[in-house]
């Protein structure tokens, strides 16, 4: 029964950091640095459930292939005595990196700790070095819970030349990204308002803070020079999902400004839809670019966790920018997740009547990589939308199954599916008219991902705007690695990782997959491919 988890174990993954004996592996501190990615994250290596964390290690030259390190940071001092918690890695003017991370005390009281490398000339940054100085940042000050206040964002300088950090913190009862100052990046001392707080929740954790350039998939350096045009991002993970607001950042006043101030959190942006949480984002000097990457954890029980010997994965590193009006985040797997693709298959022109389904065969349907483009032949029959749904996506899911016909859709993949069907997970697409342009719902359905019980099997959903009138298609990619099917609606408009384990994962038997239409309207399949994906070398341990 459990032997499916040491099979993902061993045979996952496209370009995944597990690891095999332990869990938890949320990003901390992604870098680039001397020509290596480094992926820090939360490790606790006695156990599969989170307990006592460290900063796990692992360097990449492409983002695709994984070397682990030995841990950079481990619970060594009485103010990291029960967890290294997240953080994050600047390179300061010097050159030099410096990590920013939680440490938490015997009773979990939470403070701001930091580290350099013993030898910052070395392109691996193998051995850290925690000052005496430590911790750096107290909870101090008024309106602080010291058991709140966590998870330093990189650091940024201001036009004064100060640097600048946000922590995740409970500020008098509600959440906030406390703002602190520094000239030498080791003396801190706490800004009297927030980057930006909001009594719409209690707690921020793992705050983001970046710049973007509306329109333009380059990344933007914090610390670089920012042209005017360019954006604001704050990121923030509650309930259990990760959020975010665009706006501007008002130098003078030193302040986040979101362009529209949402109250109900519900209604708040989010960087996925599905199991993904406290993400982390990096500009990636060597391309240019800014990267995002998030933790996906397990969706079985923690006893399978423990039969299995590992827990969590990353989802895939994501490119991120702003879209052309500013008002919301696209994302994209890293281009270089495309050199595991082989064996590809391709297909134009395929009609999908109600209740169609066309077989995509000769890809391995455990690992693969799908893209495909929806063009509806008429846009006559959507249904009307309703605002309502937009509070609980999930539900509207669950009730506009893959089953239930629509005017136009539901129409997407449907993959792992068994010989006959009692085994799948549906990805798809629904079109609703709106008030000026289209509503889109995409739903990652996992209800029926498994014959097994005690799984968390949600249908996950997001929707979003588009001008389909002027941009004639949908377009769907999803990357199935074996329990992972992470998928990019509408050009990465909205992004669902899920995690899923089917029967067929057990005897590695294969699945099925394919691409349907269950509503109304015909809609045109105008170019499918399909990839086999190469295993990724992944957790080789450097001597
Ligand atoms: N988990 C970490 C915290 C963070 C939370 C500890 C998010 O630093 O706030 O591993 O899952």
């Amino acid at each position: 029964m459990y032997a499916f988890g040491l099979i993902t174990s061993i045979k996952s993954t496209i370009t995944r950091v597990v690891d095999k004996c332990n869990g938890w592996l949320q990003s901390s501190g992604p870098l680039y640095y001397k020509g290596l990615y480094h992926l820090f994250y939360q490790y606790n290596p006695g156990s599969v459930v989170p307990g006592n964390k460290t900063w796990a290690h692992s360097v990449s030259a492409d983002l695709v292939n994984w070397l682990r390190l030995e841990s950079a940071l481990d619970r060594t001092e009485p103010y990291d005595a029960k967890g290294c918690w997240s953080g994050s890695v600047t390179v300061l003017a010097d050159g030099r990196p410096a990590i920013l991370y939680t440490g938490a005390d015997d009773v979990k009281n939470q403070a701001q700790c930091i580290a350099f490398p013993s030898n910052s000339s070395d392109p691996y940054l193998r051995e850290w070095t925690k000052p005496s100085s430590n911790p750096v940042i107290r909870p101090d000050g008024p309106g602080l819970t010291p058991n709140q206040f966590r998870d330093p964002t990189t650091g940024w300088t201001g036009p004064d030349g100060q640097w600048r950090i946000a922590v995740g913190a409970e500020l008098d009862g509600y959440s906030a990204a406390l703002l602190y100052k520094s000239e030498d990046f080791v003396s801190w001392s706490r800004v009297d308002h927030p980057l930006y707080s909001s009594n719409s929740s209690t707690m921020w954790e793992c705050p983001d803070f970046f710049a973007a350039l509306p329109g333009n998939t380059s990344g933007l350096d914090l610390s670089a020079a920012i042209p005017n045009r360019a954006k604001h991002v704050l990121k923030m993970s509650l309930d259990s999902c990760d959020k975010y607001m665009v706006g501007v950042y008002d130098l003078e006043a030193d302040k986040f400004v979101p362009d529209n101030v949402v109250d109900d959190r519900r209604l708040w942006l989010r960087i996925d839809y599905g199991n993904y949480y406290a993400s982390k984002s990096f500009f990636d000097a060597k391309k240019g670019r800014r990267i995002i990457w998030g933790w996906a954890n397990e969706s079985d029980s923690s006893s399978d966790d423990a039969a299995k010997g590992w827990a969590g994965i990353q989802a895939l590193p994501r490119t991120i920018w702003l879209d052309s009006d500013g008002s919301q985040l696209l994302q994209w797997p890293v281009e270089e997740v495309e050199s595991l693709r082989r064996n590809e298959t391709n297909h134009q022109g395929i009609e999908l009547k109600k209740g169609d389904m066309f077989e995509i065969k000769g890809t391995d349907t455990l690992q693969a990589d799908v893209e495909i483009e929806f063009e509806p032949g008429t846009m006559d029959e959507a249904d009307a939308f309703d605002p309502s749904w937009l509070l609980n996506t999930e539900k509207h899911c669950r009730e506009a199954d893959a089953s239930a016909p629509g005017g136009l859709g539901p129409f997407g993949l449907v993959v792992l599916a068994s010989d006959d069907m009692e085994e799948h997970t549906a990805v798809h697409f629904r079109v609703y008219k709106s008030k000026h342009k289209h509503m889109i719902l995409m739903c990652s359905d996992l209800r029926r991902s498994s014959l097994r019980s005690g799984l968390y099997t949600p249908a996950y959903g997001g929707f979003f705007e588009f001008d389909l009138e002027k941009e004639k298609k949908i377009s769907l990619r999803t990357l199935i690695d074996r329990s992972a099917v992470e998928s990019f609606g509408g050009g990465g408009r909205v992004c669902i990782m899920a995690r899923v384990y089917p029967v067929a994962l057990v005897d590695d038997r294969g699945a099925h997959m394919y691409a349907f239409n269950n509503g109304t309207t015909a809609v045109m399949v105008s170019q499918l491919k399909a990839w086999s994906m190469k295993r990724a070398q992944v957790n080789v341990k450097k001597g």
